[in-house]
């Protein structure tokens, strides 16, 4: 981990009366999550978590499009050619920070207004307050660029209601605030005028409930709310097929839904939505995070050697022609042997967490 000060420019990291602040900083490329920035922020909290004067941390992005568009995944691309290692310990330190948060006492707000997808919904999730601005867009869009959703995905979207993290999941649809208020996803809807007042709050060590409580104001309908049951009769099938051939049988008023979301899975990896989908339900039934990321970082390990997520990221983020040639093109090529590889142990190679009480002394 290099030091607490080093790119600071990227994040912003200071010590206000009784908060801890942390700004994300680098707006042009989406706040996009890279090694030099999750080294200074992971420092800084465990820094903070055993700082009396510290009552608690403030998250936020500066102003603009995103909170946090994802891991640095143009630059992953590159790394997957050039230094495995390299880009196999980004996710290690990754899932390392992601499992700290989980373990982390203090009051942890993050402050939410753009978007907030892959990497940028580990860095928030797993703290006790998500406050969701007007601006608020939420996805989970691995399956997109050949990977599955990570970070804990396959742990806190099986725990949304019903079917609809399955759904999430493996369409990569986004949500606005009022749909993942009513996932859980936000704890509170609060326009960013008012971030201001939330960040002197925190600064003043004023009890985050009672600060957010009161700010906090109705989202309106969600429209996640309203197509729950057709998406839970559909996702709830057994297999990837299954809710192919379940969508494609749709019919009613729900029939234009499940054609659009139909061919938007069919433009997805088909290695990723069979991965992904078993990812979820096996998550869905773990106890801890922690036992979530060790199946994760055997699914990152196997994805970063895979062909996938280079082509994925080519095809969305370098050549930007948006479209991807997937190996194997179909869902039937993709077999259970294929599926069960990528879960298999790594042997030397597993992920370790460190147990939270050795990073904080
Ligand atoms: C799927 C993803 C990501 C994505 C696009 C997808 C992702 C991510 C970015 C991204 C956005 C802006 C940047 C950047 C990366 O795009 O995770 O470097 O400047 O980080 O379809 O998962």
């Amino acid at each position: 981990m290099s030091e607490i000060s080093t790119n600071a420019n990227l994040v912003l990291i200071r010590e206000e009366g009784r908060a801890g602040l942390i700004t994300l900083n680098n707006p042009k490329m989406l706040n996009a999550l890279t090694h030099d920035m999750l080294a200074p922020i992971h420092a800084a909290y465990i820094k903070w978590a055993s700082t009396p004067r510290v009552y608690g941390i403030v998250l936020d992005a500066v102003p603009g499009r995103a909170f946090c568009a994802g891991g640095d995944i143009r630059a992953m691309a590159q790394l997957i050619k050039s230094d495995l290692a390299v880009a196999e310990q980004f996710f290690r330190d990754e899932y390392q920070h992601n499992w700290a948060l989980e373990c982390f006492t203090k009051p942890n707000v993050s402050l939410i207004n753009g978007f907030v997808m892959g990497g940028g919904a580990g860095l928030s999730r797993y703290g006790t307050h998500r406050v969701a601005g007007e601006n608020f867009v939420f996805a989970m869009p691995e399956t997109k660029i050949g990977f599955f959703p990570d970070v804990g995905g396959t742990y806190f979207l099986p725990r949304f209601p019903g079917e609809t993290g399955m759904y999430l999941g493996l369409t990569g649809a986004s949500i606005d605030r009022a749909d993942a208020y009513c996932t859980g996803f936000a704890t509170h809807c609060i326009d960013s005028s008012q971030f201001d007042l939330i960040r002197e709050a925190m600064i003043e060590g004023s009890p985050v409930d009672a600060v957010l409580d009161g700010l906090h104001r109705n989202p309106g309908d969600a429209n996640l709310a309203r197509m729950q049951p057709v998406i839970d009769r559909i996702f709830a099938a057994d297999s990837v097929e299954g809710v192919m051939s379940r969508l494609d049988a749709e019919s009613g008023v729900h029939a234009h839904w499940a054609a659009e979301t139909a061919a938007n899975l069919r433009q997805r990896c088909p290695l990723s939505l069979k991965v992904a989908y078993r990812a979820l339900r096996e998550g869905g039934n773990m106890e801890s995070l922690r036992d979530d990321l060790h199946m994760e970082y055997r699914l990152t390990s196997r994805f970063l050697r895979g062909g996938t997520m280079y082509e994925g990221v080519r095809a969305a983020l370098i050549d930007k022609d948006n479209k991807p040639v997937w190996q194997p093109a179909e869902l039937s090529e993709v077999s259970d042997a294929m599926v069960d590889a990528y879960f298999a142990p790594l042997g030397d190679g597993e992920l370790e967490l460190k147990d939270y009480w050795k990073l904080v002394v």
